[in-house]
């Protein structure tokens, strides 16, 4: 397998922006444990405080970073974890440990990453706007003061691209134009002001590249599911969030949930909408990848981080279901009114070479879904149906 086979060799200093979060903490553990260098973590514990404001948390409990990184360090007798609390937004604090660390890779995963908390009002809008695209070019300003060299690896969104009625391009597509050609961005048609910030933050990140050679690779990452990784699941301790409710819960995550607790399983509408996944799994062996094969100094390159798709939402409940049976759950589904305002029906193709070209080896798909049941079977009785509700509406 190439994740296992490149272990011995990496040898980084890694620095994971958002080191609290669903994908940030598995990193911090997955980092952790392969590279030979120190992996250090950042959060200002957002969506900590974002869960109390929505009045829901966590299926799963969290522990705090200082015992999830006490307990890592017996689990795998190693000692190569730091943590800092703080925001990104904060340049003055960003800076410094950007001077004094001198990360070789920098995560950026410190962005909100729900549509649904972005279109709940005016107030909530801007401030995933300054969080979300303001954190991100400090980053990028700084590291062109303090680690030009470093390699950034920034989250970015398949829903940067909405849902063209062409196939999707790895960022950039050859245009011919009134008898001229040119390689240029592929155009953006987000669906949330969430995914509107990303659009940005990507045009910052790809003139910052162009402009003080800072070399960074931009993912645009389709909707991830799963609970736990490799190394979360090892001990409560180090236990990754999950989350299911109306605003940050997403499509199969939610789905699994509701076949568990007993409530109609919700595609949207008419539930064709279709779009790309992959498993919590999967995305940290993209990760992996993408470190152990950087960009070149001023290249900046995008990726479309997506396993499983042309599935429509209507497609992933009808499997849902039937997977809940096998383990001995009568699911229902039920078509809700759709609170967003997106194309239910359309077409969807996006082209992911270049993660096949670097050996990505995905998870079973039905074998993953099939685990979640495993995973969450233990919290069966923590649900709060009532959070289950999607309530934010587009319009
Ligand atoms: N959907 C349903 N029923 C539900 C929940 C969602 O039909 O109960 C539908 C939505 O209408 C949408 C699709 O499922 O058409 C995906 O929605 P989602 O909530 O799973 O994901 P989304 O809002 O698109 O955002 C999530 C993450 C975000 C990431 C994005 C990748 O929250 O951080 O950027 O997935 S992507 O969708 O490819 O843009």
């Amino acid at each position: 397998m190439a994740a296992k086979k490149k272990q011995k060799q990496m040898k980084e200093t890694i620095l994971i922006l958002g080191a609290d979060g669903y994908i940030g903490w598995s990193a911090m553990l997955y980092f952790g444990v392969r590279n030979n260098g120190r992996v250090v973590g950042v959060d200002n514990y957002s969506k900590r405080k974002q869960m109390k404001e929505i009045k829901s948390e966590s299926l799963i409990p969290i522990e705090s970073m200082n015992t999830r990184i006490k307990s890592y360090e017996k689990m795998f007798n190693k000692n190569n974890l730091d943590f800092h609390e703080f925001d990104i937004t904060d340049a003055k604090l960003l800076g410094k440990l950007l001077k004094t660390l001198k990360p070789t890779v920098i995560f950026n995963f410190a962005q909100m990453p729900s549509a649904p908390y972005s279109m709940l009002d005016l107030d909530h809008a801007v401030w995933t706007t300054k969080n979300n695209v303001i954190g991100n070019l400090n980053l990028l300003w700084l590291m062109k003061e303090h680690c030009p060299n470093a390699h950034l690896i920034k989250m970015g969104t398949m829903g940067e691209y909405g849902t063209p009625n062409i196939d999707i391009p790895e960022g950039f597509f050859e245009i011919d134009y009134n008898g001229r050609k040119d390689n240029l961005p592929f155009p953006k048609q987000a669906g949330s002001f969430y995914h509107w910030a990303k659009v940005f933050e990507t045009q910052h990140t790809n003139f910052a590249s162009k402009i003080w050679g800072l070399r960074a690779t931009d993912l645009m990452q389709g909707v991830v599911y799963g609970v736990t990784t490799e190394e979360s699941k090892m001990s409560n301790e180090v236990s990754n969030s999950f989350y299911y409710d109306g605003i940050f819960g997403t499509a199969i995550n939610r789905f699994v949930s509701q076949a568990i607790c007993g409530s109609p399983i919700t595609p949207f509408g008419k539930g064709k909408q279709t779009r790309g996944f992959l498993n919590i799994k999967d995305s940290m062996q993209c990760f992996e990848l993408y470190v152990m094969n950087p960009p070149k100094k001023g290249e900046y390159r995008v990726f479309n981080q997506l396993v499983e798709q042309h599935r429509t939402v209507n497609t992933l409940a009808k499997m849902v279901k039937r997977i809940a049976k096998k383990k001995g759950y009568n699911a229902t589904i039920k078509n809700i009114k759709n609170p967003r305002l997106e194309s239910e029906d359309h077409y969807y193709n996006a082209i992911t070479s270049k993660l096949e070209g670097l050996g990505l080896k995905p998870c079973n798909f039905e074998e993953e879904i099939e685990r979640m049941f495993d995973d969450l079977e233990p919290y069966k009785d923590k649900f709060d149906k009532k959070t289950l509700t999607p309530k934010v509406k587009w319009k």
